[in-house]
């Protein structure tokens, strides 16, 4: 993995004054109160910002310098295809209505070879298709092959969530990226097919299990942007993150995003979202994993079953297996839970909890422990 880029002085001067988060970003003063305090976190305001995507009624306008090509592409098939359709459909309606059978009129009979017609209507045509495949085989191998310097980012995608690994260990369900830098995404999945698609990057890839398949862009305006699972992959796809719902209607109040920092935020945002994550106490930390890691898909904390058992009030009970023994819900059975989720099985629940073997570090475990402890 490459290492984060150097930050750069000038950038960092320039974005402190015209940084979207605008307060609170004041030049060399990172705001201590956005890392300990529950307060939401300049980061995660960005990335809770409505999705403005400009564009065309085609498709949004594109943020990614490395998809001019492909965008002129379709706008030049379109054209073509516009253009050929007209012509032909009105030129059919025009000769049927013109040579039509009436009194008067004998049928025509079939035309003979015209040799300046047939060249014209070979030679065109040609110089098209042979225009669009060198154009598009040129704009291809452009959008398929990373600049070596990219700033390289891991995703991990698993029923339901995504999870973006960055040089320094940091991870989070939202997508960050600095602008006007190549950034390349290694990807694979822990469980079945998903796709990372992000409509404003013209990126779409699938992302496979026991694979690793890449993508890369280059973002070039700095912005929240829509993210999606082109996939299907079960229930949950279509929020693929749900990372905030309405408690009362669980209607999906806030999915994944990809968030385009502005010069030298996305360096202040790797530096600020590790010291966060040290600084937690357990119990919230752990309550930050439940949303971010996408435990709450499948889990309920108010004792309302979904995919899995909810967490309320069943720290510290007996919980019955499908074997008819019963099992004491304590700190070791969690972390079992976590690292081997079919070791032991709920009557009524689907073997279809992730593993999270490799995922979470020590602290992160301890911290959900913590948390569920926190709802008996
Ligand atoms: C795809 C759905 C899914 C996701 C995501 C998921 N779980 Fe589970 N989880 C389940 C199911 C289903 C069970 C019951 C498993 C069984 O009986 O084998 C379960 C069981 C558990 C148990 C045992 C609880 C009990 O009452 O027996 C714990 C603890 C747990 N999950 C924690 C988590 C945490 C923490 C996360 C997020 C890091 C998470 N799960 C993510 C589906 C999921
Ligand atoms: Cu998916």
């Amino acid at each position: 993995m490459n290492p984060a880029p150097p930050v750069n002085p000038a950038d960092k001067g320039a974005a402190a004054g015209q940084g979207p988060q605008g307060a609170g970003a004041e030049p060399g003063a990172i705001p201590a109160p956005s890392a300990a305090s529950p307060g939401i976190a300049w980061y995660d305001k960005l990335a809770n910002k409505d999705i403005e995507e400009e564009g065309t009624f085609w498709m949004p306008k594109s943020v990614n310098a490395a998809a001019d090509d492909s965008d002129l592409m379709f706008y030049a098939v379109l054209a073509l295809s516009t253009f050929f359709f007209i012509a032909i459909a009105v030129a059919t309606i025009y000769f049927v209505w013109k040579y039509r059978h009436r009194p008067g009129h004998k049928a025509e009979p079939s035309a003979a070879h015209n040799d300046a017609m047939e060249i014209t209507w070979t030679v065109i045509p040609t110089i098209i298709v042979v225009f669009l495949f060198w154009y598009g085989w040129r704009s291809y191998v452009h959008v398929v092959t990373p600049p070596n310097k990219a700033v390289e980012i891991n995703v991990l995608a698993w029923r339901w969530n995504w999870q973006f690994t960055h040089a320094n260990g940091v991870t989070d369900s939202d997508l960050h990226v600095p602008s006007n830098t190549p950034v390349r995404l290694v990807m694979t999945s822990k469980d079945v097919l998903h796709a990372f698609y992000a409509p404003a990057m013209r990126v779409k890839q699938d992302v496979v299990p026991r694979r690793y398949t890449y993508a890369w862009f280059y973002a070039t305006k700095p912005g929240t942007y829509r993210l999606t699972c082109a996939e299907y992959c079960g229930t949950s796809h279509a929020q693929m993150a749900c990372l905030q719902e309405d408690p009362k209607t669980k209607a999906c109040l806030r999915r994944a995003v990809v968030v385009v920092h502005a010069p030298g935020d996305y360096e202040r945002y790797l530096a600020d979202k590790e010291a966060e994550s040290q600084n937690l106490p357990p119990a919230e930390l752990g309550k930050k994993l439940y949303e971010k890691k996408g435990c709450n898909a499948c889990h309920t904390v108010d004792g309302t079953p979904r995919v899995g058992p909810s967490f309320a009030h069943d720290f510290g009970t007996m919980v019955p297996m499908s074997d008819g023994s019963k099992v004491l819900m304590d700190e070791s059975y969690i972390r079992e839970s976590l690292m081997s989720p079919q070791a032991k099985s709920r009557p009524g629940y689907p073997p279809s909890m992730p593993s999270f073997e490799g995922q979470l570090k020590e602290k992160e475990i301890e911290g959900i422990i913590a948390y569920i402890k926190s709802l008996k």
